[in-house]
């Protein structure tokens, strides 16, 4: 199994995790920003990584989403499972789609308005800052809508601490897609101290996440 990845995506993160969770062996092969188009593009038809080749007789060649790869996953390996049974499956899917589509853009603003300013020094290099700046121009990262983005995220934070502070999983009661998600799709907040100071417990269930899942923790943390 191949994981078409960039090193620092916290979506392909999510795919570590979950593949990591179910001690399924793989490799990953790393792609330069830009060039990924591509590799990924005839394999998917989209232009986002992460992307798992399965490499495997009988199986698709290629899935796209981390959505779609931890469907995937659930199917090619079901223990441990990361889906409950339902009538949770459908609330951790929802969980999962939130996380995705509105938490994991929201973080990705956040994280490069603090990369290009209060936290340039933790990569000045021209090169870095040239990768910062082509990111915060494709997505539209603005003061504006950064603003916009931290606000988004106080409400989820204060979503995922109804859940988190009395209780280890999002879901239920073992890991699911929606514990990996936020586990995943929040982790870049760890090296921006202001969320590091005001959500100690976030960072704590973050830490707890990747030891389950045997995957390395991330920068900050
Ligand atoms: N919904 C997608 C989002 C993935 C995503 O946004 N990936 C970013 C990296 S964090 C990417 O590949 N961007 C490159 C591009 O859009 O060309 C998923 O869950 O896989």
């Amino acid at each position: 199994m191949r994981l078409l990845q960039f090193s620092t995506s916290h979506y392909c993160r999510k795919v570590r995790l979950a593949l990591g969770y179910k001690k399924i062996p793989y490799e990953v092969e790393n792609l330069t920003p830009g060039l990924h188009i591509l590799r990924i593009k005839p394999l998917t038809g989209l232009t986002t990584t992460p992307v798992l080749l399965p490499e495997e007789a009988g199986q698709p060649e290629a899935i796209g989403d981390s959505t779609q790869i931890l469907r995937f996953l659930e199917t090619y390996r079901p223990e441990p499972p990361l889906i409950p049974p339902p009538p949770l499956a459908a609330e951790a899917a929802m969980l999962e789609d939130w996380l995705d589509e509105s938490i994991g853009t929201a973080t990705r603003f956040v994280y490069y308005h603090f990369r290009a300013g209060e936290g340039k020094s933790i990569d000045p290099s021209p090169i870095s800052q040239l990768v910062i700046q082509v990111v915060r121009r494709q997505y539209g990262i603005t003061p504006a809508s950064v603003a916009l983005a931290e606000q988004r995220l106080r409400l989820a934070l204060a979503v995922l601490w109804e859940r988190w502070h009395s209780h280890p999983f999002l879901v239920g009661n073992s890991l699911t897609v929606a514990d990996i998600a936020a586990a995943a799709l929040l982790s870049p907040l760890a090296l921006v101290g202001s969320y590091r100071q005001d959500y100690p417990w976030l960072f704590d269930r973050i830490r707890e996440v990747h030891s389950e899942c045997s995957e390395p923790l991330p920068p900050g943390l």
